[in-house]
């Protein structure tokens, strides 16, 4: 069998990319290939096919290249689709997930007891809410953020541990990694402005707050007290609403500081009562 001379060879290709980064013009290279035996309209078919793939390639490349690079983050085992997990001294439920953002929801993650006891401990200690500042020292009080709320210390008390270590078996991530449990409560009209809570890599401040650890690279957000109505958890990206159900939490990981994540979230504003929720951040390394 003779070979088909109009056949798009990798050598072909490799001419047309050269000659098209070179600037010849397109005429110029159908009459080339013209002259070594093609058909005109398919060399400009040909031509149109090899450079159109050539672009697309490359603007995938130069996208990949901007971007952080991705790194391993926590997540529960899913892959057959169970629809409870052992987390060591309880029985979590999976209600619902998703891939892209990677999201669990959770249930049964706190009895009411144990919601009701961080409460408890946590109210004496609350003050209005702080963001990790990144773009000064220190952290200050953000208008994003209409909450009040604390941290603990990461094993402070039996409750503390407990909670942590059923977190920590739950997602297959070490206890040593996660920040300490922070508190938080919104009253009527508080709300949580839609953010990622990942690290700004292009902040002057991130320098410093990833030598702690490295970068977040998951949340779980556990809901302790229903509020009356709203507080919806809220991931506008992909238009999901998570009730803020008492015992339950919702997880989602971020494989690098990126909005293609797709993580994207915020706390709509309670209309009545009140919300408490624990939020659990995850970092790469143990953080100190
Ligand atoms: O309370 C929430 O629903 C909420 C929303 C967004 C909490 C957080 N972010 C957080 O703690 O990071
Ligand atoms: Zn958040």
């Amino acid at each position: 069998m003779t070979p088909n001379p109009q056949h798009i060879t990798a050598e072909l290709r490799a001419w047309i990319v050269a000659q098209a980064a070179a600037g010849q013009a397109p005429q110029a290279l159908v009459e080339s290939m013209v002259k070594s035996g093609w058909q005109e309209e398919v060399a400009l078919l040909a031509l149109q096919k090899v450079l159109s793939e050539h672009l697309a390639r490359e603007a995938a490349r130069a996208e990949q290249a901007s971007l952080p690079p991705a790194v391993p983050v926590p997540g529960p085992a899913l892959r057959d689709s169970p629809l409870y997990l052992d987390a060591g001294d309880r029985r979590v439920h999976v209600l619902q997930a998703m891939t892209d953002p990677r999201l669990v929801l959770f249930g049964n993650l706190l009895g009411d007891d144990e919601c009701e006891a961080l409460i408890a401990l946590a109210r004496p200690r609350m003050s209005r809410s702080l963001t990790v500042a990144t773009n000064e020292r220190g952290e200050a009080p953000n208008d994003d953020r209409t909450s009040s709320g604390m941290f603990f210390e990461r094993g402070e008390c039996e409750l503390v541990a407990r909670i942590e270590a059923r977190i920590a078996r739950l997602v297959h991530w070490p206890v040593e990694n996660g920040e300490g449990l922070q508190i938080l409560r919104y009253a009527p009209g508080a709300q949580y402005r839609p953010h990622y809570d990942y690290f700004d890599p292009h902040e002057p401040g991130t320098a410093a707050i990833l030598r702690r650890g490295g970068q977040r690279v998951a949340t779980l957000i556990i809901y302790l007290c229903e509020p009356d109505q709203g507080g919806a958890t809220t991931f506008p990206d992909v238009h999901l609403e998570i009730t803020p159900k008492r015992g339950n939490a919702v997880f989602f990981s971020y494989e690098r500081p990126d909005p293609s994540t797709f993580t994207l979230h915020g706390g709509a504003p309670v209309t009545a009562g009140e919300k408490w929720i624990a939020t659990k951040w995850l970092r790469e390394r143990e953080f100190i």
